[in-house]
Protein backbone atom coordinates (compact mmCIF):
# COMPACT_ATOMS: atom_id res chain seq x y z
CA UNK A 1 0.00 0.00 0.00
CA UNK A 2 1.45 4.03 -0.67
CA UNK A 3 2.84 5.43 2.12
CA UNK A 4 3.70 8.87 1.77
CA UNK A 5 2.45 12.15 -0.06
CA UNK A 6 4.64 14.95 -1.02
CA UNK A 7 3.42 18.08 -3.48
CA UNK A 8 6.47 19.52 -5.31
CA UNK A 9 6.81 22.84 -7.13
CA UNK A 10 7.77 21.54 -10.61
CA UNK A 11 7.95 24.15 -13.50
CA UNK A 12 4.29 23.86 -14.35
CA UNK A 13 2.77 24.46 -11.17
CA UNK A 14 2.48 22.18 -7.85
CA UNK A 15 2.20 18.73 -8.76
CA UNK A 16 1.70 15.72 -5.73
CA UNK A 17 3.86 12.58 -5.87
CA UNK A 18 2.73 9.51 -4.44
CA UNK A 19 5.89 7.46 -2.57
CA UNK A 20 8.24 9.96 -4.90
CA UNK A 21 6.32 9.27 -8.22
CA UNK A 22 4.29 12.19 -9.67
CA UNK A 23 0.70 11.87 -9.51
CA UNK A 24 -1.38 12.02 -12.88
CA UNK A 25 -1.26 16.78 -13.06
CA UNK A 26 -4.96 16.90 -12.61
CA UNK A 27 -4.95 14.96 -9.11
CA UNK A 28 -5.78 16.83 -6.15
CA UNK A 29 -5.79 16.46 -2.66
CA UNK A 30 -9.34 18.29 -2.62
CA UNK A 31 -10.61 15.55 -4.44
CA UNK A 32 -9.11 13.09 -3.05
CA UNK A 33 -10.05 13.99 0.39
CA UNK A 34 -14.05 14.86 -0.70
CA UNK A 35 -14.65 11.48 -0.79
CA UNK A 36 -14.47 9.88 2.77
CA UNK A 37 -14.88 6.42 3.55
CA UNK A 38 -14.08 4.98 0.10
CA UNK A 39 -10.91 3.05 0.63
CA UNK A 40 -8.95 6.42 -0.23
CA UNK A 41 -5.69 4.35 0.10
CA UNK A 42 -6.75 2.08 -2.58
CA UNK A 43 -8.38 4.22 -5.03
CA UNK A 44 -4.73 6.29 -5.30
CA UNK A 45 -3.11 3.20 -5.61
CA UNK A 46 -5.04 2.54 -8.79
CA UNK A 47 -3.78 5.61 -10.19
CA UNK A 48 -1.11 5.69 -12.52
CA UNK A 49 2.60 7.53 -11.75
CA UNK A 50 4.83 8.87 -13.82
CA UNK A 51 8.21 10.05 -13.49
CA UNK A 52 10.13 10.51 -10.63
CA UNK A 53 9.53 13.68 -8.44
CA UNK A 54 12.71 15.47 -8.15
CA UNK A 55 10.88 19.10 -8.06
CA UNK A 56 11.52 21.12 -4.89
CA UNK A 57 9.22 19.96 -1.87
CA UNK A 58 6.22 21.77 -1.13
CA UNK A 59 3.91 22.35 2.17
CA UNK A 60 1.34 19.06 1.46
CA UNK A 61 -1.55 20.94 1.60
CA UNK A 62 -3.48 23.39 -0.89
CA UNK A 63 -5.22 26.66 -1.04
CA UNK A 64 -8.41 25.05 -0.04
CA UNK A 65 -7.77 23.42 3.06
CA UNK A 66 -7.83 25.05 6.53
CA UNK A 67 -5.37 24.23 9.03
CA UNK A 68 -6.74 24.48 13.01
CA UNK A 69 -5.16 23.49 15.79
CA UNK A 70 -5.71 22.04 19.01
CA UNK A 71 -4.49 23.15 22.35
CA UNK A 72 -3.21 22.13 26.16
CA UNK A 73 -3.50 17.97 25.15
CA UNK A 74 -0.84 16.99 27.11
CA UNK A 75 -0.21 17.93 30.64
CA UNK A 76 3.32 19.23 30.35
CA UNK A 77 1.08 22.04 27.75
CA UNK A 78 -0.94 22.75 30.60
CA UNK A 79 1.79 23.41 33.35
CA UNK A 80 3.73 25.49 31.29
CA UNK A 81 0.92 27.72 30.47
CA UNK A 82 -0.10 27.83 34.13
CA UNK A 83 3.51 29.09 34.61
CA UNK A 84 3.53 31.81 31.94
CA UNK A 85 -0.31 33.28 32.59
CA UNK A 86 -1.63 35.58 34.21
CA UNK A 87 -5.00 33.79 34.05
CA UNK A 88 -3.83 29.90 34.77
CA UNK A 89 -7.29 28.66 35.52
CA UNK A 90 -8.52 28.82 32.28
CA UNK A 91 -6.17 26.11 30.98
CA UNK A 92 -6.63 23.66 34.17
CA UNK A 93 -10.28 24.50 32.72
CA UNK A 94 -10.04 23.37 29.45
CA UNK A 95 -7.64 20.55 29.64
CA UNK A 96 -10.03 18.90 31.94
CA UNK A 97 -13.42 19.84 30.05
CA UNK A 98 -15.11 17.54 27.48
CA UNK A 99 -14.89 20.41 25.23
CA UNK A 100 -11.19 20.46 23.53
CA UNK A 101 -9.45 23.75 22.61
CA UNK A 102 -9.42 24.53 18.92
CA UNK A 103 -7.94 27.10 17.46
CA UNK A 104 -7.77 28.37 13.76
CA UNK A 105 -3.96 28.33 12.65
CA UNK A 106 -3.91 29.14 9.16
CA UNK A 107 -5.51 28.86 5.55
CA UNK A 108 -3.28 26.62 2.92
CA UNK A 109 -1.77 28.60 1.35
CA UNK A 110 -0.15 30.57 4.14
CA UNK A 111 1.58 27.26 5.55
CA UNK A 112 5.31 26.44 4.95
CA UNK A 113 6.85 23.42 3.79
CA UNK A 114 10.13 21.74 4.96
CA UNK A 115 12.96 23.50 4.69
CA UNK A 116 10.86 27.07 4.02
CA UNK A 117 12.06 29.39 6.56
CA UNK A 118 9.72 30.07 9.39
CA UNK A 119 9.19 33.42 11.40
CA UNK A 120 8.90 34.88 15.16
CA UNK A 121 6.63 37.77 15.46
CA UNK A 122 8.26 41.36 15.89
CA UNK A 123 6.75 42.38 18.55
CA UNK A 124 7.45 39.54 20.77
CA UNK A 125 9.87 38.44 23.15
CA UNK A 126 9.32 35.05 23.87
CA UNK A 127 8.83 32.22 21.25
CA UNK A 128 8.68 28.83 20.71
CA UNK A 129 8.03 26.19 18.41
CA UNK A 130 5.71 23.49 19.25
CA UNK A 131 6.47 19.95 17.51
CA UNK A 132 3.21 18.59 17.46
CA UNK A 133 1.26 15.01 15.45
CA UNK A 134 -0.76 17.00 12.44
CA UNK A 135 -3.77 14.97 11.35
CA UNK A 136 -4.73 14.78 7.94
CA UNK A 137 -8.87 14.37 7.67
CA UNK A 138 -11.05 13.56 4.66
CA UNK A 139 -14.56 15.31 4.62
CA UNK A 140 -16.53 13.01 6.83
CA UNK A 141 -13.45 13.82 9.94
CA UNK A 142 -11.78 10.55 8.60
CA UNK A 143 -8.02 10.28 9.80
CA UNK A 144 -6.18 8.91 6.88
CA UNK A 145 -3.01 10.39 7.24
CA UNK A 146 -0.86 12.59 9.29
CA UNK A 147 2.05 14.98 9.01
CA UNK A 148 4.74 16.62 11.19
CA UNK A 149 3.91 20.14 11.73
CA UNK A 150 5.26 23.36 13.41
CA UNK A 151 3.10 25.17 15.58
CA UNK A 152 4.88 28.38 15.93
CA UNK A 153 3.97 30.97 19.06
CA UNK A 154 4.46 33.50 21.44
CA UNK A 155 4.78 32.99 24.43
CA UNK A 156 4.66 36.02 25.77
CA UNK A 157 1.70 37.35 23.92
CA UNK A 158 -0.13 34.26 24.92
CA UNK A 159 1.02 34.60 28.60
CA UNK A 160 -0.05 38.50 28.84
CA UNK A 161 -4.00 37.53 28.40
CA UNK A 162 -5.41 34.28 26.82
CA UNK A 163 -7.59 36.57 24.54
CA UNK A 164 -4.31 37.66 22.48
CA UNK A 165 -3.98 34.09 21.67
CA UNK A 166 -4.99 34.48 17.67
CA UNK A 167 -1.86 37.28 17.58
CA UNK A 168 0.26 34.26 19.42
CA UNK A 169 -0.60 31.80 16.77
CA UNK A 170 -1.60 33.12 13.60
CA UNK A 171 0.68 35.77 11.64
CA UNK A 172 2.71 34.89 8.52
CA UNK A 173 5.57 32.23 9.23
CA UNK A 174 3.98 30.52 12.14
CA UNK A 175 2.75 27.19 10.49
CA UNK A 176 4.58 24.93 8.89
CA UNK A 177 4.04 21.13 8.09
CA UNK A 178 5.76 18.58 6.01
CA UNK A 179 7.64 16.87 4.21
CA UNK A 180 4.92 14.78 3.38
CA UNK A 181 1.73 13.30 4.30
CA UNK A 182 2.47 9.70 5.73
CA UNK A 183 -0.89 7.68 5.26
CA UNK A 184 -2.05 5.29 8.14
CA UNK A 185 -4.75 4.52 9.35
CA UNK A 186 -5.44 6.19 13.30
CA UNK A 187 -4.51 3.26 15.03
CA UNK A 188 -0.64 3.13 14.04
CA UNK A 189 -0.46 6.92 15.32
CA UNK A 190 -1.32 6.57 18.79
CA UNK A 191 2.25 6.12 20.36
CA UNK A 192 4.62 7.62 18.24
CA UNK A 193 7.99 9.28 19.25
CA UNK A 194 8.25 12.92 18.58
CA UNK A 195 10.91 14.60 19.26
CA UNK A 196 12.21 18.50 18.76
CA UNK A 197 15.56 19.49 18.64
CA UNK A 198 17.14 23.32 17.69
CA UNK A 199 20.66 24.18 16.24
CA UNK A 200 21.99 27.46 16.97
CA UNK A 201 25.61 28.02 14.91
CA UNK A 202 26.07 24.86 14.28
CA UNK A 203 24.97 23.14 17.89
CA UNK A 204 22.23 21.23 20.11
CA UNK A 205 20.79 24.14 22.07
CA UNK A 206 17.05 22.32 22.98
CA UNK A 207 16.23 18.77 22.61
CA UNK A 208 13.60 17.01 24.05
CA UNK A 209 10.90 14.19 22.98
CA UNK A 210 7.29 12.98 23.94
CA UNK A 211 5.10 10.47 22.60
CA UNK A 212 1.60 10.66 21.38
CA UNK A 213 0.26 8.37 23.86
CA UNK A 214 0.38 11.45 25.93
CA UNK A 215 -2.30 12.83 24.34
CA UNK A 216 -4.67 13.21 26.96
CA UNK A 217 -7.45 12.83 24.26
CA UNK A 218 -8.28 10.72 21.66
CA UNK A 219 -7.73 11.51 17.71
CA UNK A 220 -10.88 10.19 16.25
CA UNK A 221 -12.52 12.63 19.40
CA UNK A 222 -10.45 15.90 18.19
CA UNK A 223 -11.22 15.38 15.02
CA UNK A 224 -15.25 15.29 15.53
CA UNK A 225 -15.42 18.39 17.75
CA UNK A 226 -13.57 20.04 14.50
CA UNK A 227 -16.06 18.86 12.62
CA UNK A 228 -19.25 19.22 14.75
CA UNK A 229 -20.50 22.47 13.17
CA UNK A 230 -18.03 23.24 10.89
CA UNK A 231 -18.07 21.57 7.23
CA UNK A 232 -14.82 21.00 5.75
CA UNK A 233 -15.67 19.74 2.15
CA UNK A 234 -11.95 19.49 1.10
CA UNK A 235 -10.49 17.79 3.69
CA UNK A 236 -8.97 19.46 6.66
CA UNK A 237 -5.30 19.48 8.99
CA UNK A 238 -5.76 19.37 12.69
CA UNK A 239 -2.35 19.75 15.24
CA UNK A 240 -3.09 17.86 18.07
CA UNK A 241 -0.99 19.98 20.29
CA UNK A 242 2.35 19.85 22.14
CA UNK A 243 3.99 17.67 24.51
CA UNK A 244 7.65 18.94 24.39
CA UNK A 245 7.99 22.75 26.34
CA UNK A 246 11.10 24.71 26.22
CA UNK A 247 12.54 25.85 29.77
CA UNK A 248 11.54 29.72 30.27
CA UNK A 249 14.65 30.59 29.41
CA UNK A 250 14.54 30.15 26.01
CA UNK A 251 13.23 31.58 22.91
CA UNK A 252 13.48 30.91 19.28
CA UNK A 253 16.32 33.35 17.60
CA UNK A 254 16.55 34.07 13.65
CA UNK A 255 19.01 31.78 12.32
CA UNK A 256 18.24 28.83 14.71
CA UNK A 257 17.34 25.24 12.76
CA UNK A 258 13.64 23.46 14.11
CA UNK A 259 14.27 19.55 13.44
CA UNK A 260 11.20 18.27 14.23
CA UNK A 261 10.98 14.14 13.92
CA UNK A 262 7.83 12.28 14.16
CA UNK A 263 8.57 8.52 13.41
CA UNK A 264 10.76 9.41 11.21
CA UNK A 265 8.82 12.07 8.80
CA UNK A 266 11.18 15.09 9.70
CA UNK A 267 10.05 18.53 9.09
CA UNK A 268 13.43 21.41 9.43
CA UNK A 269 12.81 24.93 8.89
CA UNK A 270 15.36 27.89 9.75
CA UNK A 271 13.93 30.50 12.06
CA UNK A 272 14.09 33.76 9.18
O1 LIG B 1 -3.78 27.34 24.82
C1 LIG B 1 -3.05 27.63 23.98
C2 LIG B 1 -2.51 26.88 22.88
C3 LIG B 1 -2.08 25.52 23.22
C4 LIG B 1 -1.28 24.84 22.18
O2 LIG B 1 -1.04 25.31 21.09
C5 LIG B 1 -0.74 23.51 22.48
O3 LIG B 1 -0.99 22.97 23.58
O4 LIG B 1 -0.07 22.95 21.62
MG1 LIG C 1 0.27 24.04 19.81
Amino acid sequence: MPTTLTRHATADGPRWALDDRYLPVDFTLSQWLALPGLDAQRRLASLPRGDVADAPLLAPVEDAQEVWASGVTYLSSRMAREAESQSADVYQKVYGAERPELFFKANGWRVRGHGAPIRVRDDSHWNVPEPELVLVLDAGGGIVGYTTGNDVSSRSIEGENPLYLPQAKVYEGACAIGPGIRLCAAERMRDLPISLEIVRGGASVFSGATRTSQIKRNLEELAGWLLRELPQPHGAFLFTGTGVVPGEDFTLRGGDVVRIDIDGLVLENPVQ
